[in-house]
């Protein structure tokens, strides 16, 4: 089955890939045509997942789905949440994010976290969303070098060591992204 992804982030692109296997050829949007950025002016992951999939579809007709993930600090009250990409900046700035991030929560006892994505899929017109969530909590430091954005610092619940330690195949089968991914096939291969 042949699919648009709404993103510009390349490391979005191939962990979906991967999770979603050979049956779907993946298309990214500079093969449709669409080089601009979207803008993603929800004030909800659940808004700026369906903005981003009906920009797409209203300007392909092709079945797309897009994603918008979000870190939910229980801390920060739920921050960055659906200003994660431009936490500390107007770029997306992984970095610096990660830096603001820690100066945050300095000294904060309560590092509990999660990453939730929502993914609205648009088949033959009709729109769905699927969501996942991942628990965990917030490092001291940042460690690791695999994968992107707050990776180095997010410790998934019942593991001892960042997303950015662990490969793709395992950070895919317990992300956020992974299981939205999940939820997605179920959708696709639902009639
Ligand atoms: P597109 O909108 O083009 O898909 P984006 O990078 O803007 O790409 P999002 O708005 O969904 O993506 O994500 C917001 C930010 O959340 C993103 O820039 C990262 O900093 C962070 N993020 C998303 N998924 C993540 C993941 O799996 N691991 C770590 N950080 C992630």
């Amino acid at each position: 089955m042949k699919i648009v992804f709404a993103t510009n982030n390349q490391h979005k692109l191939s962990e979906v890939r991967a999770t979603l296997g050979e049956g779907y050829e993946v298309v990214t949007l500079r093969e449709v045509g669409i080089t601009e950025d979207i803008p993603e002016t929800g004030a909800t992951l659940d808004e700026n997942a369906s903005i981003k999939a009906r920009y797409v579809y209203e300007r392909t007709g092709l079945n797309c789905f897009a994603d918008d993930t979000g870190l939910e600090v229980e801390a920060l009250g739920g921050a960055p949440g659906v200003h994660s990409a431009r936490y500390a900046t107007e770029g997306h700035d992984f970095a610096a994010n990660n830096r603001k991030l820690l100066s945050e929560l300095s000294g904060v006892e309560n590092r509990r976290a999660r990453f939730r994505t929502v993914i609205s899929l648009i088949r033959d017109g009709v729109e769905q969303q699927v969501e996942g969530i991942v628990d965990g909590v917030i490092a001291t430091v940042e460690s690791g070098c695999e994968g992107f954005g707050y990776d180095p610092l997010f410790i998934p619940e019942g593991c001892e060591v960042t997303f950015a330690e662990m490969t793709a195949d395992q950070k895919n089968a317990i992300s956020h992204r992974g299981r939205a991914v999940a939820e997605l096939v179920k959708l696709l291969k639902a009639e």
